[in-house]
């Protein structure tokens, strides 16, 4: 159980473009097992590499901890490495979106309602997926991360100045 603190923004780390992971070994595989204990104590549903400052192009994801079965301790995370979105949905669905790396601020965000996506496993296994709902949401929520853009940069350039200004504030008063 290794627990990884978690990059807050502004962090130019977070900016970092992820690079793809050569081959799916043992190092890889205890990244995600960190990745995932660090998601869990901070009661978050997805992570990417990139926010443990490891800008590889690794994301885990548990969207049962959304219904709230932490309580009943159920963790069931998938790893979704190197992975590629091969369709998008002109459907488009709203969520009001939050990100562990960016504390405490949520916005609604509009994203493709229905994906495609193909990635490996944690066994190096190529997946295909459809998804819609906050599968897809998280999906591509996720994926942004691993381009280097957080959420807070699809809203408006006047909000997402505001919201940055009150997260540098933030972090100088947490010193
Ligand atoms: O990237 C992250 O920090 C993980 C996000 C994943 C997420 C983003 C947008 C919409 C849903 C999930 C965190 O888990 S944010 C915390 C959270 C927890 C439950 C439901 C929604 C957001
Ligand atoms: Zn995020």
């Amino acid at each position: 159980m290794t627990v990884r603190p978690i990059l807050t923004a502004p962090d130019p780390r977070l900016k970092a473009v992820s690079t793809d992971v050569e081959k799916v070994d043992a190092e890889i595989r205890k990244l995600a097992e960190d990745m995932a204990d660090s998601m869990y104590a901070a009661d978050g549903i997805g992570l990417a590499a990139v926010q443990i400052g490891v800008p590889k192009r690794i994301i885990v994801m548990d969207l049962n901890q959304e219904e709230g079965d932490q309580k009943s301790g159920k963790k069931d995370w998938r790893a979704f490495i190197n992975p590629k979105i091969t369709w998008t949905s002109d459907e488009m669905a709203t969520y009001e979106e939050g990100c562990l790396s960016v504390p405490e601020i949520y916005d609604d965000v509009d994203r493709p309602a229905r994906i495609k996506a193909e990635y490996l496993d944690l066994n190096g296994k190529r997946i295909e997926i459809e998804a819609d709902g906050m599968l897809a949401t998280c999906l591509q929520h996720e994926m942004d991360h691993l381009e280097g853009v957080l959420f807070i940069d699809h809203l408006s350039r006047l909000k997402r100045a505001m919201l940055l200004k009150k997260l540098t504030k933030a972090k100088k008063m947490a010193g």
